[in-house]
């Protein structure tokens, strides 16, 4: 009988033992509007400066949230103004956001062709700072990242064009360019044509780039006169489908936001490919946008969209979960 129970027991704390080492678990920081799980508020990417303090750029108000995850709260550090474009107004709708080494905060507006700039001493609760134009002639603009040199890469969805422009801004130019593609999503339907989305870059400078259309990662080495070479293929799977944002680990790991999917994926630098999340339309991630790293902590932006796994079981809408939010994966 003892025997017995020392078997049960042992098989107990193994089975435990396999849990704890596999799949991390995802929990909500924060919810973006409590009132509400429809979308009231919209956020698609996220970053953190140097005191591990998250931004987000909101597309409803244009504003740039600010939310210390010691303490969630979210408030308003600076906007994106909507414009006036051939007698039309257009609301911003930021996407990809990051910091220069400076701590100046940049934001890509697909809507202007644009990537915005607000200097890191106007992000300011009491008056939040007002972006001005920084780079210019960026159709599509989504996801951005610095290279080590102070040069920003810009992705240009759908075309494949992958934009850079040096430190000071201006007119940017191509540097790289993912081949098209389209695939039909599973509903038969839909059809998603994005082929750079997310950027980042790891930590020997070469660029990576999320094909959300192929399911993919693409590698591409920067020349010395920061031209992208031609991009090479680093893994392709139907885990990655939907890849969005990224952010690479301490350990050198690329992590993936696989939207479409409601998962986070991981990638190895030779190419590996693991699924470490993936949960149903109730969440806690509803169509993950992007990542960032804050220590060993992942921050991941909800952009909650009615899109394949995290569509409602009435095929419509994405009302099930909380909407908008933050999750995050502790080691
Ligand atoms: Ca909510
Ligand atoms: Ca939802």
């Amino acid at each position: 009988m003892q025997l017995m129970l020392i078997a049960v027991l042992t098989l107990f704390l193994g089975a435990c033992a396999t849990v704890q080492s596999g799949s991390p678990a995802v929990s909500i920081l924060m919810d973006l509007d409590p009132a509400s799980a429809d979308r009231t508020v919209i956020v698609e990417s996220i970053t953190a400066d140097k005191e591990g303090r998250l931004y987000l750029p909101e597309r409803v108000t244009g504003n740039i949230l600010r939310i210390d995850p010691k303490a969630p709260k979210s408030v308003t550090v600076g906007r994106i103004e909507a414009r006036e474009i051939k007698g039309k107004k257009v609301d911003a709708s930021p996407s990809g956001i990051a910091f220069n080494q400076a701590g100046d905060l940049f934001v890509a507006v697909g809507p202007f062709s644009e990537v915005v700039r607000i200097r890191g001493a106007d992000l300011n609760p009491a008056k939040p700072g007002l972006a001005q134009t920084f780079a210019t002639g960026t159709a599509g603009a989504n996801g951005i990242a610095f290279d080590r040199h102070g040069n920003l890469f810009i992705s240009g969805g759908a075309s494949g064009i992958v934009y850079r422009v040096g430190s000071s801004g201006g007119a940017a130019q191509p540097g790289t360019q993912i081949e098209k593609h389209t695939r039909t999503l599973p509903d038969g339907e839909t059809q998603q044509a994005i082929v750079a989305n997310g950027l980042e870059f790891d930590a020997k400078g070469v660029l990576h780039v999320a094909d959300t259309a192929r399911g993919a990662i693409w590698k591409v080495v920067i020349e010395t006169d920061s031209r992208g070479g031609k991009p090479s293929l680093l893994a392709q799977s139907p885990l990655l489908e939907g890849a969005d944002g990224l952010a690479f680990d301490r350990s050198g790991k690329l992590w993936v936001a696989a939207n479409e999917r409601n998962a986070i994926v991981t990638v190895t630098p030779d190419g590996q490919v693991r699924e470490i999340a993936k949960n149903g339309g109730s969440g806690p991630l509803e169509f993950p946008a992007a990542i960032v790293f804050v220590g060993n902590t992942a921050y991941i932006a909800n952009f909650d969209t009615a899109r394949r796994d995290n569509m409602d079981a009435n095929g419509k809408t994405a009302l099930d979960g909380i909407g908008a939010s933050i999750a995050q994966i502790s080691p």
